[in-house]
Parts: C-alpha cells; structure tokens; sequence
C-alpha cells in the first residue's frame, strides 16, 4: 500500500520523574542514534527534529502522599502537552520520544483537545505490559508512570487532570490497551469499574495478535485521529531489554511488528509516543534499534507490496 504520511515532527522528553530507575531521561538521544529520522526520511516522510523540552531535572525524591515528584511531573506534562498540541494545530504529526510514561498524559490530553476543537473521533492505542490506571491511594510505589491512564480518565490528583481543561481530559471507553501482564491489585478494580478495554496477554495468546488487532482498530473511520503510545516494555523483555520495567511474555517480534502493520494499514496514525527506553538498561542501542524498525512498519513498510 502506498500511502503518504503527513510531515513529522519529532519532540525529545528527557526525563525520568514518573519512573523508579533513572535512564529513560536517555531514551531521545538513543532514539536519534538509532536513526529514528533517518528512518522515517527514507520512507519518504518529512520529518524534522524540534531538538529537546527542557524541564525540571530528576530531585530522586521519596513519594509523598502517594505521589513522587508530582510538581516536576505536572512541569513536564505541560510543556509536552504544548509542545505536541502546537504540532497538530499546524498540521503536522507529533512523535514524543521520551521519557518515561508518565508524559502519555501531557501528550494525550493535547490529542484530546487538538480532536475537541477539530470534531474528530479519537481512539488510543495503549501498548504496555503494564495498565497504568493506579491512584496514590492504592498505587505500590508512588511513580507516577503507573498513573497516566486513570488520570486521563479523570481520576487522580487535580493538577494532572485537568491540566488541558476539565477533567475527564479522555473517555474510558477512547482507549484499547494491548499487551497488558502486570496489574496490582487496586488497579484491577479499577479497571473493572471503569470498564477500560484491555485485551491481555492471555486474550493475546488466545484468539491471536491479528483478531486482537481487529478488534481493538474496530470502528476507526475517516473521522478517527489513532493516537498510538508505544511503552517500550510492551516488548517480550528478551528482544528489548531497555527498559526499567521488563515483564516476561510479552510480544514476540513477529507479533509486535503485525500490530504495528495493522495500525499502517487503517491509514489513521496520527500521533505517536515512544516512551520507557532505558539506554542505561539495552545492550548495544538493541531496544532503540528495535523501536525504530516498529516505527518503519507503523508508516507502512512491509516485506512485499500489498493491496
Ligand atoms: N504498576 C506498577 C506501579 O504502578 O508502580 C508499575 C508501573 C510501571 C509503569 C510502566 C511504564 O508502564
Ligand atoms: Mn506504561
Ligand atoms: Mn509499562
Ligand atoms: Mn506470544
């Protein structure tokens, strides 16, 4: 299929403040090495690099009531969340190279409303080993990488919810989350209650990546904006090491790259996050690499021409 992908821009995160290792204020530049733009300027996309967000550096603090480093969370959200609503506004697809997860927020919330104010549908593909919908009250360690999903769904401290407007900034049922293993206890309820849609890995193992697929990209049309936040530890850890959060069966590579193919083929990805690459962590930029190779298939490369 070919296909032309509107211009790219790509937006460096550096930071660690959602997460419990220090590494993934690495992932950028580990990104670039990889040769993320390189990649997708040879696909024909025109790509720039918007360089890096400065923000609040890492304090390396304890949780305090349940939350660690909210103020520096809350600092970065909002410069990412501008950064990326300015992108869509000027017509142009925002890739987030992060950072940890906790920057899903900033990033999605500017989807959200970049959808509000264009009346488009808007559907979030949530790749993760992990559900992210942890509360301070029953979260087990106060990352704030473990918070981003509930609080898009309006559930958490006010700062991070209503960060672009009124909460809800997202509706539970706008997200899909896709290789989940490792849910803690409090969040399971959640999850119930919220009804969030989550096709785990036994769902995975069951029925097959392709239905999945099928499922999750289900009633995305024309009008869908499919705003993919890509963790890197949605990975079977032995193909991507790099991350601080590894989870054993996960996605093979076959099956990583056919959910990657399938969201090319509904022609609708229009925002990306790469986040929770740890350089720190990978063996020779080996997670990266594999990041940007995803990429490739995410903008449509695939071994033989198909209709
Ligand atoms: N559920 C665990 C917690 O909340 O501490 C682990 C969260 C890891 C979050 C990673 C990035 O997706
Ligand atoms: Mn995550
Ligand atoms: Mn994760
Ligand atoms: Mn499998």
């Amino acid at each position: 299929m070919n296909r032309t992908y509107p211009p790219v821009s790509l937006i460096g995160a550096p930071t660690d403040v959602g997460a419990g290792h220090r590494g993934a204020r690495l992932g950028p530049e580990a990104l670039r090495i990889a040769g993320l733009g390189e990649a997708l300027a040879a696909r024909g996309v025109d790509v720039v690099d918007r360089g890096n967000l400065d923000g609040p550096r890492n304090p390396w603090q304890k949780p305090v009531e349940g939350y660690r480093h909210l103020p520096e969370v809350v600092t970065w959200n909002r410069l990412v969340m501008d950064a990326v609503g300015a992108e869509l506004r000027a017509g142009r697809m925002p890739i987030l190279l992060g950072g940890d997860h906790c920057l899903g927020l900033g990033s999605i919330t500017a989807v959200a409303n970049y959808c509000r104010e264009t009346g488009k549908q808007l559907r979030v593909l949530w790749l993760d080993a992990h559900a992210d919908f942890n509360t301070s009250q029953v979260t087990p360690s106060g990352n704030i990488h473990g918070m981003p999903v509930s609080c898009l769904c309006g559930i958490g401290p006010q700062e991070l919810t209503t960060l672009g407007g009124p909460a809800p900034a997202m509706r539970a049922e706008d997200i899909r989350q896709i290789g989940i293993r490792s849910v803690d206890p409090g969040e399971k309820q959640l999850i119930q209650q919220h009804g969030l849609d989550v096709y785990d890995m036994r769902y995975i193992d069951e029925i097959g990546m392709k239905r999945v697929m099928e499922e999750a990209l289900e009633g995305v049309d024309d009008n869908t904006h499919l705003h993919v936040s890509f963790d890197v530890d949605f990975l079977d850890p032995s193909i991507a090491p790099g991350v601080g959060t590894t989870v054993p069966g996960g996605p093979n590579y076959r099956e990583a790259q056919l959910v990657m193919e399938m969201i090319a083929d509904s022609g609708r990805l229009a925002s990306l996050d790469i986040v929770e690459l740890n350089p720190i962590l990978d063996k020779r930029n080996r997670t990266a690499k594999l990041s940007v190779d995803l990429v490739e298939s995410l903008f449509g490369k695939s071994t033989l021409m198909r209709e």
